[in-house]
């Protein structure tokens, strides 16, 4: 049985990732780990909840070794938008969280996730069907920056010390459980808030612009699938390409009104979140985590939007 550890537990993905891998490996063998307990207090209901600071190497090394953990999940990140805010902060928290998990995983015999993301791919990558193996010097913010800085140091530690490091690009993650904060696919999440609360959304990204997407069911089965998958499979380990569905706003905006038909969207464009989303792939190729350890995802927009409409409207009811 597996002996996890994810940082940055409190954040949008790990706040869902902790249950699902708790589901699969028991509640006692995963520890989950962010800056402020207070805000995933309910994490620590079913299971061990240990507060830290990614960049604190001594507490990490502490935590690591008390629950004897051989997986690091590490979930810390600044998103895109936030990042081009501050981007020396940026650097510090993504590339911190992420050096230190590499050298606590080396020194305690970890496998160790750090997800990568569209993010990685920039200005000069091709835009349609963006192969697994491509460009991506062309990159315009300090998060793809930190990206693609982490795919080359997770292989470089692959290679250099044989470490069982492994990753994916996501998309844009879509979920009703913890709100994104900062990122540029953001949108996707809020339209289906608004149209709930208010039947009206106003979109800060250009209608016509193509962005990858997935809803985070997949995402978890994602990380599972490929931290279980056999080894000898992996020609490629950080990070694979995956993705599930593509569109633009107006696609989304559509596909809510087969459910609720007097929904409007307007537009106020964010400039500094449009540069970036240009800078981003229209939709990826992700040929080769089908083919090295079977990726395949379950939901497409239609079948999203109707169990993500649900899911909101159930909890704003509950509010
Ligand atoms: C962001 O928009 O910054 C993130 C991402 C695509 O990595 N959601």
């Amino acid at each position: 049985m597996k002996k996890i550890i994810v940082i940055g537990a409190g954040g949008q993905i790990g706040s869902e990732l902790v249950p699902f891998l708790r589901n699969i490996y028991g509640s006692a063998n995963v520890v989950a780990a962010d800056l402020d307990i207070k805000k995933c207090a309910r994490l620590g209901e079913d299971g061990p909840l240990e507060e830290l600071n990614a960049l604190d190497k001594n507490r990490f090394i502490e935590v690591v070794r008390k629950y004897k953990s051989d997986t690091i999940f590490n979930m810390v990140a600044l998103l895109s938008a936030t990042g081009e805010k501050n981007p020396e902060l940026a650097w510090d928290i993504n590339i911190g969280a992420l050096t230190n998990s590499l050298n606590i995983g080396r020194d305690n015999g970890c496998a160790v996730f750090t997800p990568s993301s569209i993010g990685a791919f920039g200005v000069d990558t091709p835009k349609d069907h963006t192969p697994q193996d491509t460009l991506q010097r062309a990159n315009t913010t300090i998060y793809g920056v930190c990206k693609v800085t982490g795919e080359l140091l997770s292989d470089y530690y692959f290679h250099r010390f044989g470490m069982d490091t492994r990753s994916v690009r996501f998309p844009g993650l879509i979920s009703y459980v913890t709100l994104p904060g900062g990122g540029t696919t953001d949108y996707a999440v809020d339209i289906y808030y608004e149209a709930v609360r208010k039947g009206a959304f106003t979109c800060n990204i250009k209608a016509g612009t193509y962005m990858d997407m997935m809803y985070m069911p997949d995402a978890l089965n994602a990380v599972v699938k490929l931290m279980e998958a056999d080894p000898a499979k992996l020609v490629h380990r950080n990070s694979f390409n995956i993705a599930s569905m593509s569109f633009e706003p107006e696609q989304i905006a559509a596909e809510i009104r087969k459910h609720l038909p007097d929904f409007k969207m307007a537009y106020d464009v964010d400039p500094v979140k449009q540069a970036i989303a240009d800078s981003w792939p229209n939709s990826m190729d992700d040929s080769c985590a089908r083919m090295e350890w079977g990726w395949i995802p379950a939901y497409n927009l239609e079948t999203m939007t109707t169990d993500m409409l649900a899911k909101v409207k159930e909890k704003l009811n509950n509010d």
